[in-house]
């Protein structure tokens, strides 16, 4: 397993990467060009510059978390060949630079949605928390705004106001789309492109939905074992495979993340993992606790126990954190501080190591 940190990118992240570098264990970095729109090339300029930053610090980059994927592919639209063409573009330009893993996700119009980004706990952290009755009571516009005025300095990744001003012909879209229909979308990206990650050495790893459950009426499909396999079986080839998010599966009570991971993992089909746990408040309520199993309700030594059985070498990050230790919205992005996850990721790498020993001294 190779510990990694998600970093979001030259100029989008307030957590310096020399802090990165100074927390054990840590190899590089998983990041992103942000501002680039969904649908074009990234400029090899951009990709090389990001990179040099990074090795500078003494980091590597070897995830990219993520090159989006346009509304046209999603839809079956008209436009995605050209869109479809250049992602394949931006995959060539990430390979140059020794990029072996994309993680990115198929979500309808909108990323991962949360109902509050900062939400008291009782010992003064605060965190995301998840109320589907409030979710279902607020519109996505008003949601953006209240996302806007909650992380000040930065813009929520899928809730741009770019994006929002076209939400409702985007809502209106997906409401004609079967399911198949989505299914056959996505299986005509992935016939067209996994042949050149094939090529380039480079893994893909589809994110799944968050949270597992429709919101706004749009579909949602990458949320369960039977969706998950489904997708895998699209496109044969071990290219295609998953980014094992386990809070986003994890807050489906449906879903037994260990055994997910030793199904999938067994397979060599999780390329790229996302460990982070959560505290259920009611069936689908929840909000995202510290990393150590007794803060929430996933078992993370079942977890990591898993992926080590599995025989994953692969990369993991810690995931969202809470915000502790006085760190504002401005020291860094909802869910993404530097010190809960510092925590996080040191947590995970010690059961790593206790795994690892079984025991012996
Ligand atoms: C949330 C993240 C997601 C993830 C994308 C992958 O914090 O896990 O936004 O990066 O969905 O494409």
């Amino acid at each position: 397993m190779k510990m990694t940190f998600r970093w979001f990118g030259p100029g989008a992240d307030p957590v310096q990467l020399q802090h990165i570098k100074q927390i054990p264990g840590m190899t590089g970095v998983v990041t992103s060009l942000l501002d680039m729109p969904a649908g074009e090339a990234w400029p090899m300029t951009r990709i090389m510059a990001m990179k040099n930053e990074i090795a500078a610090a003494g980091l590597e980059v070897e995830v990219i978390e993520s090159v989006n994927i346009h509304e046209d592919i999603k839809l079956g639209a008209p436009g995605r060949e050209e869109k479809i063409e250049n992602y394949i573009i931006t995959m060539q330009r990430l390979a140059q630079v020794g990029i072996k893993c994309i993680c990115y996700n198929m979500m309808p119009v909108l990323d991962w949605a949360r109902s509050h980004l900062y939400y008291d706990l009782p010992d003064g952290s605060n965190t995301m928390r998840y109320q589907a009755k409030f979710i279902e009571a607020i519109s996505p516009e008003a949601l953006a705004t209240r996302y806007a005025e909650e992380s000040e300095a930065y813009e929520m990744p899928g809730w741009e106001p770019e994006r929002m001003k076209h939400i409702r012909a985007s809502l209106e879209a997906y409401a004609n789309l079967t399911e198949d229909d989505f299914y056959a979308n996505m299986k005509y990206f992935l016939d067209a492109i996994i042949p050149h990650a094939e090529e380039l050495g480079i893994l893909m790893g589809v994110h799944p939905d968050d949270p597992p459950q429709p919101i706004f009426g749009l579909p949602k499909l990458i949320i369960s074992r039977e969706n998950l396999r489904r997708y895998l079986d699209l496109h044969p080839s071990k290219h295609n495979g998953l980014t094992l998010c386990t809070g986003s599966l994890g807050a489906s009570r449906a879903n037994d993340v260990p055994a997910l991971i030793r199904e999938f993992g067994a397979e060599g089909r999780i390329h790229f993992a996302h460990v982070r746990n959560l505290k259920f408040e009611t069936e689908t309520d929840f909000y995202e606790s510290a990393h150590y199993s007794p803060c929430g309700s996933l078992d993370m030594y079942g977890i990591m126990k898993a992926l080590h059985d599995v025989g994953f070498d692969k990369w993991v990050r810690p995931d969202h954190g809470r915000m502790i230790w006085d760190e504002t919205t401005k020291k860094g992005r909802p869910g993404y501080g530097l010190y809960d996850r510092a925590l996080g990721a040191n947590y995970l790498l010690g059961l790593w190591e206790a795994i690892g020993r079984g025991g012996a001294l």
